[in-house]
């Protein structure tokens, strides 16, 4: 039975990326972050209600407290369970985020995976135990070429993609060193139900399912222009653990090879929950209407814009498709949006429901 080792489980990919390894038969072992709040809410499938809550244990599924960037709680980990695979998950993730808390996310986004790729090295466990880090898309930034591919120069433009520029060459510089198995999934934007709400479009989707229920008169947007690759979380876990299965250490790019706007975005959620957008007005004057009832429902908000934008990413999957067989459409952008909207249709319904059980 293979151990694998995910930092940032309770986040969105790691709770897929754990679901997936336990079906494939893996021993599973967590690293959560001590919290005065819940923080297991996206490990419900995986934990009962009785064992949620607490540290849970059994044969398989093991979490542990820690984070990223105390060394010596990484160190201790990484000894005691001695994995075959870690799956670096961790991070500050939210770009506009990162312009607030700069330093921060380069403790975790950049020390921490140093510390990971080190305690691997000190412990002598190089030959035994694969690395997989977290690049991002964000690396690209104002892009040098479209589409995006593994050889496109990088040109971060937030603090979050200058310190995941430190993750991805410090991965490449301890493979290179140290003949280590550590390689960099370059993943452009995936999504899900299990998207954090803040990301825009968990907001959207959000939005649109309270928007029609009556529950938000408005939708509060930044940039509308902007473009974005997006794909399904589900499907780009599946591609993480491929780029560890391969034969020599590797980068990839994961993307769908297709671009969106976020208005767009905007209208087929709208679309999904029945409500046509009619757009009038430019920049941020820029109003999207209901046009069965000429209601203003989503308006452009500056607090949203960020110091230095990335107005438009476009990822080549060509090398992750020949090489590792995945399919990057599996999901396409119609039916991501339509899984997102029915979630929160649901989740929206159910919030009114345990209102009134306390009302
Ligand atoms: P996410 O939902 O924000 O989850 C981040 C995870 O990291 C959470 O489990 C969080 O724990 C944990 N974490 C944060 N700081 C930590 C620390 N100091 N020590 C230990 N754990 C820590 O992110 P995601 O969307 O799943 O993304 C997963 C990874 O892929 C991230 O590294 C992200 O930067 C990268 N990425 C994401 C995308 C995307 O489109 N989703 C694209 C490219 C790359 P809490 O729950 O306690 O906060
Ligand atoms: O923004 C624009 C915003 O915050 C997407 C992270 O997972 O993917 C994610 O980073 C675009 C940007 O994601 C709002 O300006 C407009 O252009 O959903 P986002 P992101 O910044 O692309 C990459 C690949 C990662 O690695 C990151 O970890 O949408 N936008 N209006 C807005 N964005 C937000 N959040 N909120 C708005 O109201």
């Amino acid at each position: 039975m293979k151990k694998a080792l995910l930092t940032g489980i309770t986040g969105q990919d790691g709770s897929f990326l754990a679901e997936f390894l336990l079906e494939k038969g893996y021993e599973v072992h967590g690293v959560i972050r001590r919290s005065s709040s819940y923080n297991q809410e996206r490990l419900e499938e995986i934990l009962t209600e009785a064992e949620a809550g607490i540290l849970f244990n059994n044969e398989n599924f093991h979490l542990h407290y820690g984070d990223v960037t105390d060394t010596s709680n990484v160190i201790r980990l990484i000894g005691d369970i001695r994995p075959d695979e870690i799956y670096n998950l961790a991070a500050q993730s939210h770009v506009r985020v990162s312009f607030d808390m700069p330093g921060y996310t380069l403790d975790v986004d950049g020390k921490g995976t140093l510390n990971i790729l080190e305690a691997v090295r000190i412990l002598g466990l190089t030959e035994k135990t694969r690395i997989y880090q977290a690049s991002t898309s964000e690396l690209f930034g104002k892009v040098q070429e479209v589409p995006q591919k593994e050889t496109t120069p990088f040109y971060p433009r937030s603090p979050y993609g200058v310190a995941k520029i430190y993750g991805y060459w410090i991965t490449k510089n301890y493979r290179e060193s140290y003949n280590m198995f550590a390689v960099n999934g370059i993943l452009f934007n995936h999504e899900s139900e299990r998207r954090g709400e803040t990301f825009v479009t968990r907001k959207i989707t959000l939005a649109a399912a309270r928007i029609v229920q009556g529950k938000q008169k408005k939708l509060m947007l930044g940039n509308l222009d902007s473009l974005r690759d997006w794909g399904y979380a589900k499907d780009y876990v599946e591609c993480m653990w491929l780029i560890l299965q391969h034969d020599t250490p590797e980068d990839f790019v994961i993307a769908t090879g297709e671009m969106h706007s976020v208005r767009e975005f905007v209208e087929l959620s709208f679309k999904h929950v029945g409500i046509e957008i009619e757009w009038s007005g430019q920049g941020v004057e820029e109003k999207g209407v209901n046009k069965a009832t000429g209601e203003v429902i989503v308006e452009v908000d500056p607090k949203f814009f960020r110091p230095s934008e990335v107005e438009q990413l476009l990822g080549d999957p060509t090398k992750s498709r020949t090489l590792l067989g995945w399919n990057p459409t599996k999901t396409p952008f119609d039916e991501l949006v339509r899984i997102m909207v029915k979630a929160d249709m649901r989740k929206v319904e159910k919030e009114d429901k345990v209102k009134k059980m306390f009302d």
